[in-house]
């Protein structure tokens, strides 16, 4: 049995790491980890090392995910798989992702040689963001075998998933030896919550009954680039202030419509000049609901604005999915065990839903999965000023413990 100062060894422990794989980045200064970049290595020996000391075997598989198999004593056991991602945005805070992944090495440390009825496999997956070729979930997607319909996706350099994982020194052909197989009784994520909610009502964990489901777009509005100084502005056919016309509709829609939320994090004016009018414009659209319906109709009526935009305007509009992922429930009986735990732990364990996608909404297609929240102190997120608090990290690790023992018995019952 662990002991009181065990947990707040082992929760300092978490911190120190996630500190530690921080400094693993592609900005000197900041946090950008994307998809198989070189730091990824460094960050991998980091969780190698705590593995190592619990004789657990680290590993990567072809996709770049870290992977750590721990054993039960029964051969023909089911697999838990804890994990989270190890990607970043750019600029981003520590614990996004990677708290998920070292809070499984730090459970599996206060386990120490207790047996379990079930084998756990630790995840740490090579890509979750989007930030590199556009499309999320690389790695889950390859432990689940999906990943081998995105291996031509090309990022803004033109490299495809498939040569940056060659460039990363990974072998493409055994990418199907990275799909886990066997019996997987179910996925556990615990993940910083990213918003507000458990802050503003003083608690250290949430229970994630749901994932929002979301789409996200590429769109451009062509028009003629032409010169500022002498262009009349009744004969402009200005990319940028229609553009500009979209992104407003698209926030009113989404201030107006109850649990809508929209995005547009990238818009690229060309050619970029301050004496020229902007000929072409690129911007993203992120679009997100917990219900499905509200969110595709919502999503119709953006696009339909904007070809509204376009013909007042001489413009052409086009637009391309990048990604959709419908809203994810997680498993009623695996949430309803967390959901126990938590309560057996001392905390509340109303359900909430996740606006944030997780891995866990890719993984939850295929296996039961459940989430576990961490308090954001500041909502805050995608952000380097992101934190966690350590008595949080504390309570997810007795919590994340005793669901662990909750599941042994629900398997030796089996
Ligand atoms: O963008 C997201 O929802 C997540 O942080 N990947
Ligand atoms: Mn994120
Ligand atoms: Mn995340």
């Amino acid at each position: 049995m662990t002991m009181t100062s065990e947990w707040t060894e082992l929760a300092g422990r978490t911190l120190a790491c996630c500190a530690d794989i921080a400094a693993c980045s592609e900005v000197p200064g900041q946090i950008t980890r994307t998809f198989l970049c070189a730091p990824m290595h460094d960050a991998h020996a980091r969780l190698d090392a705590w593995a190592a000391s619990l004789g657990l075997q680290a590993r990567e598989d072809a996709a770049g995910n870290w992977r750590a198999t721990r054993r039960s004593t029964n051969p023909t056991a089911r697999t838990l798989v804890i994990g989270s991602h190890l990607d970043s945005v750019p600029n981003a805070g520590a614990y996004d992702g990677v708290l998920g992944v070292v809070l499984g090495l730090a459970l599996l440390d206060a386990l120490g040689d207790t047996p379990l009825p079930y084998h756990v496999e630790l995840v740490g997956f090579s890509e979750e963001e989007g930030v590199r070729f556009g499309v999320p979930f690389i790695g889950s997607r390859a432990l689940v075998g999906t990943a081998g319909e995105l291996l031509d996706v090309a990022d803004a350099g033109g490299r495809t998933v498939a040569q940056a994982i060659a460039d990363y020194g990974l072998d493409v052909g055994r990418l199907d030896e990275a799909r886990l197989t066997g019996d997987v009784l179910g996925y556990l994520e615990m993940h910083i919550e990213q918003g507000p909610v458990l802050e503003a009502e003083g608690r250290s964990l949430g229970l994630v009954e749901a994932i929002a489901g979301q789409s996200r777009l590429n769109l451009t509005f062509a028009g003629k680039a032409n010169h500022a100084g002498t262009t009349p502005m009744h004969l402009r056919r200005d990319a940028l202030t229609g553009a500009s016309a979209l992104v407003l509709a698209a926030e009113t829609l989404a201030r107006n419509t109850p649990g809508l939320v929209a995005t547009v994090g990238s818009l690229t004016p060309l050619p970029g000049a301050s004496n020229v009018i902007p000929g072409e414009v690129h911007l993203t659209l992120d679009l997100r609901h917990a219900r499905d319906e509200v969110r595709l109709g919502a999503l119709d009526q953006l696009l339909t604005v904007g070809d509204g935009i376009a013909r007042e305007r001489g413009l052409t509009f086009t637009h391309e999915l990048r990604m959709e992922e419908h809203a994810t429930p997680m498993d009623p009986a695996l949430t309803a065990l967390l959901g126990e735990a938590m309560r057996a732990e001392g905390h509340p364990a109303s359900p909430m839903v996740s606006g944030a996608g997780h891995d866990a909404m890719l993984v939850g297609q295929v296996w039961p999965a459940a989430m576990l929240f961490l308090r954001s102190p500041g909502g805050l997120s995608h952000h380097p000023d992101e934190s966690v608090l350590e008595e949080d990290v504390e309570a997810a690790l007795r919590t994340s413990a005793r669901f662990l023992r909750l599941l042994a018995e629900r398997e030796e019952a089996r």
